[in-house]
């Protein structure tokens, strides 16, 4: 074939349709000197436990090394879910008789799942406004209209969701799911109230719908008490959870979770059959013996120690150089700040400047389904440093502060 022809012509509508992520894209400036890397939900590398990792690596071989290079089963290795519904049920509150767990490769392929599970095209599901921006990404593919949630600083606003539940339902129409990032929320860093968790149970049982809770952050707490999950609430088996290691552990090792009633967990386990016949049994057994030889429960503490004065170093420098009209939210634990401008200034525009100027953002509108607000960006504060951290933020407030005499 010629070097100009063009293979648009071999491509699925799905694959002409799909667009790339913004996160995945702006990964490129990761590790550049020159530029503050706010962009990706990256842990910092010095939290990685990387010699002990070598040392379970070493023993999984040396004990287990005929089960780590073969094939696994499609649920995962036994002994890794066990330790890991051990953990959840006596760190959660899990309950109930018909739960059931399934190893994934890490959560993204969960909400792909999800996906596969649940989304017939023209199907209705909630999601937060805004929302995790590769969790459309994945959903996309199984073309379902959305119900978009609003937000305050205690989470989604029930209220609305009943509103636009009534709505729906006055259609003949419902939602399948209601997707939730409930504490410490990727983009928005907000977590939602105890009481709200509950709402939406009830509202969940009266509209009949399934709630998925993705919960990556709700260990990486710097102020307050924990956070009970929605799932520990959870009384009529409505809840499907997904947890993963990427941001306690490792993003490296692709571990996460999905845990429901046993029903869903099997549908669950068919469709991961085509997509890759087991995650890494290798990967999940080193994440088996980090788990239950006690490592993860000491080495949250100390991620936490390395991220809290990052968190503090952010809200500080924003306080201290953000213009006027400015508003950002102050995350209790997580990764994320969310940060609004006035409306006229747009973050996808500014951002090529703000590279430029060397600091990295994503722009908020990747984090709804229809791209429709344009005046927000996301903030990580994990991957720098302090000082680094103050640099950047100094940077950016000069790049908006332009914008808005312009
Ligand atoms: N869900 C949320 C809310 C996330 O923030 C992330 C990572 N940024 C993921 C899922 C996916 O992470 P992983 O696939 O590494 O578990
Ligand atoms: O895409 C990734 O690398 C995971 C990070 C997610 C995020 O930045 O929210």
């Amino acid at each position: 074939m010629s070097k100009e022809a063009s293979y648009g012509r071999f491509f699925s509508s799905k694959a002409v349709g799909a667009k790339a992520s913004m996160i995945r894209e702006l990964f490129k400036a990761l590790g550049k000197e020159d530029i503050v890397f706010f962009a990706g939900g990256a842990p910092a590398p010095e939290s990685f436990p990387t010699a002990l990792v070598g040392e379970l690596a070493e023993e999984v071989i040396r004990d287990k090394g005929n089960e780590a290079l073969q094939y696994g089963m499609t649920l995962g290795q036994p002994e890794l879910r066990e330790a890991l519904l051990e953990w959840l049920i006596r760190k959660y509150g899990f309950k109930g008789d018909d739960l059931d767990i399934i190893i994934t490769a890490s959560s993204q392929q969960a909400l792909d799942l999800a996906g596969r599970v649940f989304i017939n095209p023209g199907d209705y599901i909630a999601v937060e406004s805004p929302t995790y921006l590769a969790a459309l990404q994945a959903f996309r593919y199984y073309e379902p209209k959305y119900v978009m949630v609003k937000m305050d600083d205690e989470g989604l606003m029930p209220e609305d969701l009943e509103l636009k539940l009534r709505k729906l339902r006055e259609k003949g129409r419902s939602i399948k799911f209601l997707y939730t990032v409930p504490t410490y929320q990727n983009p928005s860093g907000v977590t939602m109230s105890e009481s709200r968790r509950k709402e939406l149970l009830n509202l969940a049982s009266q509209y009949d719908f399934l709630i998925i809770e993705d919960n990556p952050y709700s260990e990486l707490r710097y102020y307050g008490a924990p956070v009970k999950t929605v799932k520990s609430f959870d009384d009529e088996g409505r809840v499907i959870y997904f947890g993963t290691l990427s941001k306690i552990l490792a993003p490296g090792l692709r571990i996460g979770w999905a845990v429901g009633p046993k029903e869903i967990i099997r549908k669950f386990e068919v469709m991961k059959q085509s997509l890759d016949l087991c995650t890494s049994p290798l990967n999940q057994l080193i994440a088996w013996k980090y788990i239950s030889e006690g490592y993860l429960e000491k080495h949250i503490p100390e991620i936490i120690q390395l991220y809290r004065p990052r968190r503090n170093a952010m809200i500080k420098a924003l306080q201290d150089f953000m213009p006027e009209g400015v508003k950002w939210t102050e995350p209790k634990g997580g990764m994320f700040a969310w940060v609004k401008l006035p409306e006229e200034i747009n973050t996808t525009e500014l951002l090529n400047n703000a590279l430029s100027k060397g600091v990295a953002y994503v722009p908020g509108e990747s984090f709804y389904p229809n791209r429709d607000i344009t005046n927000c960006l996301r903030l990580n504060f994990t991957y720098e440093k302090e000082e680094r951290i103050r640099l950047g933020i100094q940077r950016l407030s000069q790049v908006i502060e332009e914008a808005l005499r312009s």
